[in-house]
């Protein structure tokens, strides 16, 4: 993984690989033997076994030097292949064998995508952590112009002495644009990086058996409703409206975007989109891309009606009913469009190709030879206010089709003989019910992804939002026998743009998940005592910001760190609130785990960090973990007569009032290379 842009075959500072000789490319048979001396064998030697190698021809259609893009169809037929090829290895060193032949030979983008998902999924490598995507390709993460800076600060100082490189919070634009006040939000590494390995272990294209996963239509629903939740609730914090729908694609567009990032890979900078851009028909020969508004226009209506209809029409024409419990599946694979996909000749691919329209949209016909935008790759499209926009309809459309089902009644939602009588949340040496966020700085080693000479660690210091870790106290009289309990934590903001209390309709689109777990409720009283940092939506922080003193040498990909990466990063876990302490309603609810619980196969990985984020993630190898729809019991409108959160409640439900307090200062971190930094001090603001 480590370098991606740079041949393997010419050695590593610390490893070096003895490749059988047919797997070099042509283009350095003939000088092999000069090549090898160059780069003497130092160190330790992994010896690659020979193969009969693969074809990889069609993958090799994309050019080392180009941008990929997942949600381009002629790059995911690339990624598909070689996705194939590793997945076919019939052992580990064979599928080793495969990615050394490969690796020189494909785009290395692709690469890193491809053999993560094949890593991710074969039985005999799941075991094997895929270091951190903003390590190997850090590039798509932070501000390309860092990269010169940290040219300058290899190139003179030696290992252990270096600073670390300040990127400034206030780097893709000013506060002219009202966006930006969320910019910190978008372009959060740890939020991306989720972004990114969600994809990896959801991929809506491949090999039948990696895409086919339990409830992955839904997941992308309920997933990305999450996102869109949270990014509401950032924005509420910072005094902006509710993220606005993209309902209309021939509107102009007023969101602009300057991602500041360079593609060193394909010597080039990314794209920008101007504002009030306007979505034209993509006709892209060289990207073997055509599709007009009108199709997603299509696409759209027909999606629409058969949801009003109650069902959908497969290749046959045979109708498949959007049933209570599959419906939403259905239309998640639907509408993303997944490989599970009833018809995708009908419902196209509604999802994938508005991220390509708008990732396009300063080149539509390709008359400037311009590569895509940040929305052409899950793993820099969150940067993007569109991205935002464009979900936000994503989720109307899934929310027109729960406006269909029968609303929850007080039986479905009441736990029998339970009765949640408190709940709060208290902050170290704070005041109960009140969260504190801030600023923290910490530094990810840029050194993975560098391609230049002389080695060693160089760190990028990134400033992101952070808040003081808390515990939640929740009483519960138990009126029976001994039972077990789901406990279900979500939290949302009080008040909507105007300072008004919300009508649960809408209020209930804005709670985001903090927690879900099962716990033992006596006969009698309870008090279940949780920490914030065990949240089942997070990954912890550890995971995103590694302890450096711990992280492995550079150049080793071998870790002991065992980095599954799924997972909302907790440092994002709560939004910013303000100064003046911004009101949030605390929610917590039991239900009953006979009707929660899941029987899980034997394959499923339920005893390491992999399972740390299973509400945002599923489990690795098993079912998702919870029988409920997702975001229950949030999910559905109300019943009749309920229109405010509190008419909503059952006995087995409880709201707290909060406040969420941002105070404006930078705390270190205390995993820090170096107390100084190459450049000034940050502005948060
Ligand atoms: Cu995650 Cu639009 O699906 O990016």
């Amino acid at each position: 993984f480590d370098r991606p842009g740079e041949p393997l075959l010419t050695g590593r500072d610390d490893v070096s690989f003895d490749v059988p000789e047919n797997f070099w490319p042509d283009r350095y048979k003939a000088i092999a033997s000069s090549i090898q001396s160059r780069f003497p064998v130092t160190g330790r030697v992994i010896r690659v076994q020979n193969i009969q190698v693969p074809d990889i021809t069609e993958a090799t259609t994309l050019g080392r030097h180009e941008n990929f893009s997942l949600f381009n169809p002629a790059h995911r037929k690339c990624s598909n292949k070689l996705i194939e090829t590793f997945m076919g290895m019939s052992n580990i060193d064979q599928f080793f064998s495969a990615c050394v032949y490969a690796r020189e030979r494909v785009n290395p983008h692709m690469f890193v995508y491809a053999a993560s998902v094949a890593l991710l999924h074969r039985n005999d490598t799941r075991h094997i952590p895929i270091p951190p995507n903003c390590e190997v390709l850090p590039e798509l993460y932070v501000d390309g112009s860092i990269f010169a800076r940290a040219k300058e600060e290899v190139g003179v100082i030696p290992s252990g002495s270096r600073l670390p490189i300040e990127v400034p919070l206030d780097l893709t634009a000013s506060d002219l644009d009202v966006e930006h006040r969320v910019a910190y939000w978008r372009e959060d590494v740890g939020i991306n990086l989720h972004h990114w390995h969600w994809h990896l272990v959801y991929p809506f294209d491949g090999p039948q058996n990696i895409v086919r996963k339990d409830r992955r239509g839904e997941l992308f629903y309920y997933m990305h409703q999450q996102i869109n939740a949270r990014y509401n609730f950032e924005r509420l914090s910072n005094g902006l409206s509710r993220v606005r729908r993209l309902n209309n694609f021939r509107d102009q567009i007023p969101e602009g975007y300057y991602p500041k990032l360079d593609s060193t890979i394909a010597s080039r900078v990314w794209p920008a989109r101007q504002a009030n851009s306007v979505m034209r028909d993509l006709n892209r020969e060289s990207d073997q891309l055509s599709a007009d508004v009108q199709d997603l226009e299509r696409w759209r209506d027909r999606i629409l009606n058969d949801i009003f209809d109650g069902s959908v029409r497969d290749t046959s024409g045979r109708s498949v009913p959007l049933t209570e419990e599959a419906g939403i599946d259905i239309l998640g694979n639907i509408i993303e469009a997944s490989l599970l996909s009833v018809n995708r000749n009908r419902y196209g691919d509604l999802h994938n190709f508005g991220h390509l329209m708008l990732a396009y949209i300063h080149d539509p016909d390709n008359r400037y030879q311009e590569t895509f935008g940040v929305m052409g790759d899950p793993t820099t499209a969150m940067r993007d206010p569109i991205f935002y926009a464009w979900h936000a309809y994503m989720g109307d459309i899934f929310q027109e089709y729960k406006g269909t089902l029968i609303p929850y009644t007080t039986q479905q939602l009441e736990f029998d003989g339970i009765r949640v009588t408190g709940a709060e949340i208290t902050v170290e040496g704070g005041r109960v019910n009140e969260f504190a966020t801030f600023w923290q700085q910490d530094d990810i080693d840029l050194s993975r992804g560098l391609d230049f000479q002389p080695r060693g660690s160089v760190f990028a210091r990134l400033t992101h939002l952070q808040h003081a870790p808390f515990t939640y106290r929740i009483k519960v009289e138990n009126n029976g026998q001994q039972r077990s309990g789901t406990v279900r934590i979500f939290l949302a903001p009080k008040y909507d743009e105007r300072g008004r209390n919300y009508l649960f309709r809408d209020q209930r689109l804005l709670f985001v998940e903090l927690d879900k777990f099962t716990i033992n409720l006596r006969s009698g009283s309870n008090t279940i005592e949780r920490q914030s940092s065990d949240s089942s939506v997070t990954i912890p922080y550890d995971q995103t910001f590694r302890n450096q003193e711990n992280r492995p040498t550079s150049g080793n990909a071998a870790t002991s760190f065992n980095y599954c990466g799924c997972g909302w990063p907790q440092h994002m876990l709560i939004a910013k609130g303000n100064a003046e302490g911004m009101a949030a309603e605390l929610f917590v609810m039991i239900t009953d785990a006979r009707n929660d619980t899941v029987q899980q196969p034997n394959t499923a990985v339920t005893n390491s960090t992999c399972d740390d984020a299973q509400s945002y993630c599923g489990l690795r190898g098993g079912l998702y973990p919870d029988r409920r729809a997702m975001g229950f019991p949030f999910d559905r409108m109300p019943r009749t007569g309920v229109t405010t959160l509190t008419q909503f409640l059952t006995s087995n439900m409880f709201v707290q009032n909060t406040v969420i307090r941002f105070t404006n200062r930078t705390v270190p971190s205390t995993r820090r290379t170096n107390t100084n930094t190459t450049s000034g001090t940050v502005n948060p603001n």
